[in-house]
């Protein structure tokens, strides 16, 4: 195959997108490099005294991985520089992170997961960088505000992830398709993989924390044991994979078709809630099932209507094969 690099890709491909200006191209090339930054340290891990927790406790509740941290500091470090945005938000950091006026501010915000799945990183399992990017709505001549980051899914200017693995690959969206790009370490370039990827329409997978049962609903119990069961759209159960990672669990599904499932679980009856976030997680990777043909709901909603009201906010998921997405809005529409 001819290597294509993401810019290329951008000029060639984005033409009628409007992230294809010179702006969006540079945003993406500082995410790039940061990405690289990232993957050198995870991939040796091992032998660096980057494993472990920092001891601190983040806005999640989670303790902080020391490559959490990492991660986190170069994606701030990095993309505050690169002229393109005007504010930021991190799944680590409570609050907004607006760039400093000492800095050139552009159009754009970027709200990522600087290391999901980080808890698996000491014992060598995939994680991933998950990125969101919006156009702020904010004027210019004002400092830009949380309002700039409370945006429904549908108004992402692009979305994707960095999926830490076997190999490094790059998977991101601007409304064109989907893209799969792996890192070539010999000439520390993103080469072109995976052109327009499209997730299998039914699927024969599905990926969830089956311990968790006891804290779901009838509802989502049914819609577990049906895909187990002979009783579904393939006549017999589904395989189950559930690595614990979602950018691991979601590149699986984008490829091989099926469902990541991370439902409501009523473990604080008082405060039934999902585990993933809106904002960093299931926004971004709901645009790209979607541009990949696929589907993603919270079980009564399509992901990308949801309105935010707050940053941290928290949605069940269920994510992959337009089939299998279809089955879980019947059940909990009482239709199956
Ligand atoms: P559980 C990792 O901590 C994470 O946020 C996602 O990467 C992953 O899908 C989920 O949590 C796993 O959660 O409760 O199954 O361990």
């Amino acid at each position: 195959m001819r290597q294509i690099t993401v810019t290329e890709h951008l000029i060639l491909h984005q033409k009628k997108s409007p992230a294809a200006t010179g702006m969006f191209t540079g945003l993406l090339h500082d995410l790039i490099l940061a990405a690289k930054l990232i993957t050198r340290n995870v991939s040796s891990a091992g032998l660096l005294d980057v494993l472990g927790g920092t001891g601190e406790i983040n806005v999640q509740g989670e303790a902080v991985q020391k490559l959490d941290d990492f991660a986190n500091r170069v994606l701030i470090h990095r993309m505050e520089r690169s002229g393109a945005l005007c504010m930021m938000a991190s799944e680590e950091i409570a609050d907004i992170i607006p760039v400093p006026s000492r800095f050139t501010r552009g159009d754009y915000v970027l709200i990522f997961d600087p290391l999901d799945g980080s808890s698996n990183i000491d014992v060598n399992i995939n994680t991933g960088t998950i990125f969101s990017i919006l156009r702020r709505r904010t004027p210019a001549s004002q400092d830009p505000s949380i309002d700039d980051a409370l945006q429904a899914g549908m108004h992402q200017v692009a979305a994707g992830y960095i999926l830490y693995g076997p190999s490094t690959m790059l998977v991101y969206t601007t409304g064109q398709g989907v893209h799969g790009f792996t890192l070539d370490p010999s000439v520390g370039e993103f080469l072109l993989s995976h052109p327009n990827m499209q997730i299998p329409e039914q699927g024969k997978i599905y990926s969830v924390n089956e311990g968790n049962y006891l804290h779901w609903d009838n509802t989502t119990q049914n819609i577990v044991n049906y895909f187990k069961s002979k009783d579904n759209a393939i006549g017999s159960p589904y395989s189950m994979r559930y690595v614990g990672s979602l950018v691991a669990d979601f590149h699986r599904t984008l490829l091989y078709g099926g469902i990541f499932m991370y439902p409501m679980d009523h473990r604080s009856p008082e405060k039934p809630r999902g585990k993933l976030r809106l904002l960093c997680e299931a926004s971004p990777l709901s645009f790209v099932a979607e541009q990949a043909g696929g589907a993603a709901t919270d079980g009564l909603k399509r992901i990308l209507e949801i309105e935010p009201t707050s940053l941290h906010e928290r949605v069940p998921l269920f994510i992959g094969s337009r089939n299998d997405v279809e089955v879980v809005n019947k059940f909990y529409a009482g239709a199956m």
